[in-house]
């Protein structure tokens, strides 16, 4: 899973660009062969949702044929190097063909995939096509199309358009870069990077081809260096930084790990990873970044903007974290679903929090189809963890989001996922994100608790004073059941904005500064709570429902163009304050 980089090694070349497209509602494009290349498609922006390009396929979900083409750059040799191709995100389900030559699937949004491309890849003239589709089925993950009666009574009960069975727009399409890789024949394959206090790295190369090789590892602008002998397919070393800088907020400080393979001294691969040494780690009520309490305070978000639906968008993404810490926040939780890799790296460069969730929103645990929902969620939890284990903005990991928990089969399906991720990752405390109305038992063996509540929202509506009673109320008693610290993943309300209204009511933007800051005071009077996420940074697109206007979610701090709603002002005064941890 290593991200592709261009040195003198390795190259890396990015397909973005005006691909050919065909929807295909009747399902003609198997039989007539489009695997192979197809004529009459029409232009489409690649990466980018296709939902908002072409008014009349916007709710379409089905089959759909993207195709380009390419020559190999100059250089690239099939013969001596390993080519390759690799999907940021393809969401649903994506099935690639080189030249006819099926490559084979993914299933999943939001994590990447690779092929090795030999012995199908030719030097010109090469055609790719992938068929992707996003229909929405109860056996999916996310689910959708979920029967009524599989429904989760409290938030669910009305059918939206798509039916989906979460509150965002089932975007499909190549959502992130498409790159074409060359990498030697022989090569560094995976890094594998655990720091811990005071200031020690544990680096383990995975290597391809691996005999009579020396590897070096070597830390910028340190002077440390060290090599040894890899053995089987893998080399190991352990690093001691003196004089250390650890990585934190307030100092993200990320040291150039740079591996080497040497044959007869000869370097034949290289690849450098920025990493930050640094320790988390639940303790008693806190959650410690070394060795210090942190307190998180930030946003549920959204990757999604205007016609590019969940496409990478680079200044968006600048935009976004420029707006994050203008409004003092120091945290993230990737709702609902893993973000760019892109993201991820600037939250180590930017020094954010991270709670790194899995693609597992609107889970339920209706026995149909319950096994295919536990492998796919095993999947991600696999794909994600080996994706992200070296970020050292990734501090936590939320295995899903609003389990429909309050059956028996839900337990030990969470508790699966909890023993799967740890064994991946036994460094970083590992969560899921209660849902509201749901007693979760699963917290009984999670490291901390996360709670999304819209007290004075969705109950309670329009009464902050018996909402902030309800929260306080039911904080105390999960706080009193598990003993475990806790964070607010979710609250919020949604805001018309430019509607005003004193006294406040509910859609404007005074009650929702207020609902804000009242729920902040309730959270920082409870010294087992690190964390406030408000729900949401922007507004997003959703499907179409009677409690979505416009088919937006409205409770963005931040319109879905970034502007800045009362609420934004409100809390750059809570969050502008220094928080508890400093
Ligand atoms: C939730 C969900 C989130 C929704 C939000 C809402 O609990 O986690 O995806 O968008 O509520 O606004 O209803």
């Amino acid at each position: 899973m290593l991200y592709p980089r261009s040195n003198p090694f390795r190259q890396f070349v990015d397909l973005a660009g005006f691909w050919e497209l065909r929807f295909d509602p009747g399902d003609q494009g198997r039989q007539a062969g489009w695997a192979e290349g197809f004529s009459g498609g029409r232009p489409v922006a690649v990466p980018a949702s296709w939902n908002d390009q072409f008014a009349e396929w916007r709710d379409y979900l089905g089959e759909t044929w993207y195709q380009t083409h390419f020559d190999l750059p100059w250089g690239w040799d099939a013969a001596r190097q390993r080519i390759g191709l690799r999907f940021g995100s393809v969401n649903y389900l994506a099935e690639v063909w080189l030249n006819g030559a099926r490559l084979g699937e993914h299933e999943g949004g939001h994590l990447p995939f690779s092929f090795d491309l030999a012995p199908h890849v030719q030097p010109e003239h090469n055609v790719l096509v992938v068929r992707v589709e996003g229909e929405l089925a109860p056996d999916r993950v996310p689910p959708g199309n979920v029967p009524p009666d599989r429904k989760h009574m409290f938030l669910d009960q009305h059918q939206n358009f798509p039916p989906t069975s979460f509150d965002f727009f089932p975007y499909c399409g190549l959502h992130r870069p498409v790159l074409l890789t060359a990498t030697p024949s022989e090569a560094i394959i995976e890094l594998t990077v655990v720091t811990e206090l005071p200031g020690r790295m544990h680096v383990k190369a995975d290597l391809s081809g691996a005999d009579v090789t020396t590897a070096r590892f070597s830390l910028g602008g340190t002077g440390i260096q060290a090599e040894t002998r890899a053995s089987g397919d893998a080399a190991e070393i352990v690093l001691d930084v003196p004089d250390v800088t650890l990585w934190s907020p307030n100092s993200p400080h990320l040291y150039d790990l740079t591996v080497e393979l040497i044959r007869r001294g000869t370097t034949y691969d290289r690849y450098t990873l920025p990493i930050g040494i640094r320790e988390i780690k639940v303790e008693g009520n806190a959650l410690l970044l070394n060795g210090q309490p942190v307190y998180l305070q930030g946003f549920g978000r959204h990757e999604d903007f205007p016609v590019t639906g969940r496409g990478y968008l680079p200044a968006v993404i600048i935009k976004d974290y420029a707006l994050m810490k203008w409004v003092g926040a120091n945290s993230f939780r990737t709702t609902h679903y893993p973000y760019s890799e892109q993201m991820m790296d600037l939250a180590d460069r930017l020094g954010f929090l991270v709670i790194d969730e899995t693609p597992a929103v609107g889970l339920f645990f209706a026995q149909e189809g319950l096994d295919r929902r536990l492998q796919l969620c095993r999947q991600y939890i696999s794909e994600l963890v080996a994706r992200d284990k070296n970020h050292p903005s990734v501090i936590v990991w939320s295995l899903a989001n609003e389990p429909h928990s309050s059956v028996p089969a839900a337990k030990p399906f969470l508790h699966n996922l909890y023993d799967l991720c740890k064994s991946l990752d036994p460094t970083r405390p590992t969560t899921l994100v209660s849902y509201m109305g749901t007693a979760e038992e699963s917290f009984e063996f999670c490291d901390l608790m996360c709670l999304n509540r819209y007290y004075g929202w969705y109950t309670e509506s329009g009464q902050l004073d018996t909402g902030c009673a309800q929260l306080e109320a039911e904080l105390e008693a999960m706080y009193a059941k598990f003993k475990k610290p806790l964070i607010l993943t979710e609250y919020g309300a949604d805001t018309v904005p430019g509607h005003h209204a004193q006294p406040p009511d509910m859609f404007s933007e005074e009650y929702q500064a207020d609902m804000i800051e009242r729920y902040s005071e309730v959270l920082r009077s409870k010294p087992y709570i690190v964390g406030e996420h408000v729900w949401n940074m922007c507004d997003f697109k959703t499907a179409q429902g009677v409690r979505r206007v416009g088919s937006l979610n409205l409770k963005g701090v931040f319109t879905r163009d970034r502007r800045p709603k009362l609420a934004a002002h409100r809390l750059r005064k809570i969050w502008g304050a220094p928080s508890r941890a400093e």
